[in-house]
């Protein structure tokens, strides 16, 4: 998901024989106690893989960055080279450990679509960010194997450019559904990975094989259709992306099939068969907070910097900043029907940001009668352009009013 952090953590160890009192020349002694010990820390899957295993990656990569498919995201794009072959990023790679975490939410994030006077964070960001826990045990994990088998190992969680996906596909730990995504047979859809690079020649899972048969749920469920192909995402459809990622306004297109989801999407991932397997997350760090489980949209609208800050301590949500959050708030608003929510978007017409102005724009030109809105264009003063321009086409385009709420001032 996060392009913006730092991603990689080396640890430099010695040859020597320590810790648990594994002969280094053991390798399969060292692998198996890595597995215990990888367990023991938190991680419910792991498997090992040769770093040239994810050769076929390199054409697929390069495909979807020809396309476009990236969007803005354009740290995917730097050194294609490095991101689809890990010994191009660190040549002296023998073996590649992926790791596993499973977040299996408690309940059907689905259920919460329908409430429209609620925002739907996704189950990945409703407890602390997984970057910093993960990173931590891959740590912790990564000093073990160096005091007891030697050798030399850098770490990755997300953010650098690793294949993910496709090296635990490799090395066994579940195979890419359509979705894209990793899917498990022991935890569905629901798991966080991470990566171990060693300078060890520890021995190879084999390859898990795709289990998606003639399923395509995934594909049928997604809102905006960001599927041109099974197996294959255009992002800038994704609404994870284009309420994460993507920082202007989000595309006319796609603002109502967002519906209340406020910060990413897990469609694809929740209507997958194989969750019937999941277990449920047992990490407290990454247990959804009772206050990230649909909030109130007009809260968060009220929602101030400090206030937004306060809210998403350790959140990933916090990442998005203020600005592009409550952009998202506003469309959920504009999709909700409610005109409760008309007076939490009326004031945030008069917002300091010109994307949360354009957005209250929007989200009011949906909940309002065409007069009582037109009434509330001074399309002139606003000094930014796009304002001007939503206030400009919501004026101009046709209006459905006859389903909409009357106002209730
Ligand atoms: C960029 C990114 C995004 C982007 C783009 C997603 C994408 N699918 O590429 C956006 C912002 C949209 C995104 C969204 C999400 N993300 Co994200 N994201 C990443 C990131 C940083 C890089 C992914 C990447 O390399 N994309 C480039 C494309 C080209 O790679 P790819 O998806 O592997 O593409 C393969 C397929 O297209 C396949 N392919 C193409 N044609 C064909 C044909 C056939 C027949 C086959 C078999 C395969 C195939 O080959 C390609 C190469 O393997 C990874 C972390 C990492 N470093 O890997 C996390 C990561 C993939 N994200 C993750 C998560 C959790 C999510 C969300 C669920 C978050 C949310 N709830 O909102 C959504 C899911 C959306 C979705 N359906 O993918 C997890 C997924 C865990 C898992 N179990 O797989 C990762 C691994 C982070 C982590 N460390 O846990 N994400
Ligand atoms: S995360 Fe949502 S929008 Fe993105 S591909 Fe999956 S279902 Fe579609
Ligand atoms: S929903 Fe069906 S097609 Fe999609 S990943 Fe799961 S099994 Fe595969």
């Amino acid at each position: 998901m996060d392009g913006g952090r730092p991603g990689i953590g080396a640890l430099r160890g010695s040859r020597l024989l320590t810790g648990s009192g594994l002969a280094s020349s053991n390798l399969a002694d060292a692998k198996a106690a890595l597995i215990e010990q990888a367990r023991a820390i938190g991680f419910g899957t792991i498997g090992i893989t040769d770093p040239d295993a994810i050769e076929g990656a390199r054409d697929r990569l390069q495909n979807f960055l020809d396309a476009g498919s990236h969007g803005d995201m354009e740290w995917l794009a730097n050194e294609p080279a490095r991101r689809a072959s890990p010994k191009v990023l660190w040549s002296d790679v023998r073996s590649v450990i992926m790791l596993g975490m499973n977040y299996g939410p408690d309940e059907n994030p689905l259920a919460l679509l329908e409430q429209k006077t609620r925002g739907a964070i996704s189950v990945y960001a409703r407890g602390d960010d997984y970057h910093d826990l993960i990173k931590k045990r891959l740590k912790t994990l990564a000093r073990w194997l160096l005091a007891t088998a030697g050798g030399d190992v850098k770490v990755f969680v997300d953010t650098a450019a690793v294949m993910e996906k496709p090296l635990a596909h490799a090395a066994g730990i579940g195979w890419q559904g359509k979705h894209t995504n990793l899917v498990s047979r022991d935890y569905g859809s629901w798991l966080f990975l991470g990566a171990i690079f060693t300078t060890l020649e520890l021995p190879r899972d084999d390859a898990d094989v795709d289990h998606c048969g003639s399923c395509q749920a995934c594909l049928d469920i997604c809102p905006t259709n960001a599927f041109p192909a099974p197996y294959r995402l255009d992002a800038r459809k994704c609404i994870s992306y284009l309420t994460i990622e993507h920082k202007g306004p989000i595309p006319r297109e796609h603002r109502e099939a967002i519906g209340n989801r406020i910060y990413g999407c897990d469609d694809c991932l929740s209507v997958c068969p194989w969750n019937k397997f999941a277990q449920q997350g047992h990490e407290t760090k990454l247990a959804a907070r009772d206050e990230l489980r649909g909030p109130s949209l007009a809260e968060l609208a009220g929602l101030d910097d400090p206030a937004f800050r306060a809210l998403f301590t350790k959140s990933p949500v916090k990442r998005i900043g203020r600005d592009r959050f409550m952009r998202n708030v506003l469309t959920a608003i504009g999709n909700s029907n409610d005109a409760s929510l008309i007076p939490a978007a009326r004031r945030l017409l008069d917002d300091a940001s010109p994307l949360v102005r354009g957005a209250a724009v929007w989200a009011l030109s949906r909940l309002l009668p065409r007069a009582e809105f037109a009434a509330l264009a001074d399309i002139s003063s606003d000094d930014d352009d796009g304002v001007r321009g939503e206030w400009a086409i919501a004026l101009s385009s046709s209006w459905p009013g006859s389903s909409r709420p009357s106002t209730p001032w």
